[in-house]
């Protein structure tokens, strides 16, 4: 499958619930109140935040006069120009501590662990030398589904004793990293509730434990956000942001979803980088994120 068709076919449900109606509103009928309503309506809907929503709208109009536009099929072209300018590409992740250490963080179900498989396949493949961690001591099938793929993946995953302190295996983890000489560490943390107050200080903790082992480390700390949870992934987030210092987002599930524009939320209201999303469940699904294949597939065709 190419790329392109890769990320239509993941942002179908988004293109189809919401932003497909874009098609209809900007056929070549006159441009009218309603069609400054029903375009406020379906960007709504597709969950890019009303604050986007209205801030797209006042740049569409501010041009419709300055320009004369009459028709609203002349306001495709703004419209894909102005979601494009409110997302960014992301930084290239940057590995430069030998061994640089990322800890994955989310509430539970968001795709934590399957997210770090992908990335672990994506980043061996670069050449690079991986080892997980396996700090999420809540569920003791938590520990063996990051085994199972370790085992897959031929990387080396450091576990602790069911229920034993989370803390303690992100240590070891950092400390069997370095001295295996592996290029990235990665660790898994339990689903926390942001509701769980206790869960956030042990987050906390984790984080501060990770530091003791290794002076700077975490280098990254990534935030897995489901996007089918639209605008309430956005609370978890800032929950997270206030725990631990969140350095950039990866948006899981936008095929299960039709709340894709969330990515322009959290852009926005929460000024992290989105670094890759899940586009599907095979590993090759996990992909860098992409403004312009992003806008792309969610707008439909302009003569469609
Ligand atoms: N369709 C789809 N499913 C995904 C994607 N990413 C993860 N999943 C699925 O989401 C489910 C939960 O994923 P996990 O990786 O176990 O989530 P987790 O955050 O580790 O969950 P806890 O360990 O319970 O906190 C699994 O069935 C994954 O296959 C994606 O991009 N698309
Ligand atoms: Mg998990």
């Amino acid at each position: 499958m190419s790329v392109f068709s890769r990320w239509k076919e993941g942002l179908s449900r988004t293109s189809k619930a919401a932003f497909g109606q874009i098609a209809a509103i900007l056929g070549a009928s006159e441009i009218t109140n309603e069609t400054w309503d029903d375009l406020e309506t379906v960007l709504i809907q597709a969950d890019v935040g009303v604050e986007t929503a209205s801030s797209i709208l006042e740049e569409l109009k501010r041009l419709t006069r300055a320009e004369g536009w009459i028709r609203s099929d002349q306001l495709f072209f703004s419209l894909r120009h102005e979601l494009l300018s409110r997302l960014a590409p992301p930084p290239e992740p940057r590995f430069e501590n030998q061994p640089t250490v990322i800890l994955i963080v989310g509430v539970n179900g968001s795709g934590k662990t399957t997210t770090i498989a992908k990335l672990a396949s994506r980043f061996s493949d670069s050449g690079r030398k991986i080892l997980l961690g396996a700090a999420d001591t809540f569920r003791a099938a938590a520990v063996d589904q990051l085994q199972v793929w370790g085992d897959r993946l031929n990387v080396e995953v450091i576990a602790g004793a069911p229920e034993s302190d989370p803390g303690a295996v992100a240590f070891s983890a950092v400390q069997a990293g370095s001295a295996r000489g592996a290029d990235i560490i990665m660790i898994d943390t339990a689903g926390r509730l942001h509701t769980r107050f206790n869960l956030m200080e042990e987050l906390k903790k984790v984080h501060r434990v990770v530091g003791k082992a290794m002076a700077g480390a975490p280098h990254h700390v990534w935030l897995v956000l489901d996007a089918t949870t639209g605008q309430n992934a956005l609370q978890q987030a800032r929950s997270f942001k206030d725990a631990v210092n969140v350095t950039g987002v990866i948006l899981t599930k936008l095929d299960s979803s039709a709340k894709g524009g969330m990515a322009f939320a959290v852009r926005r209201e929460l000024d992290l980088p989105i670094l890759f999303v899940g586009l599907g469940e095979r590993p090759e699904d996990l992909t860098p994120f992409d403004p312009e294949a992003f806008v792309d597939g969610i707008l439909p065709k302009p003569q469609e």
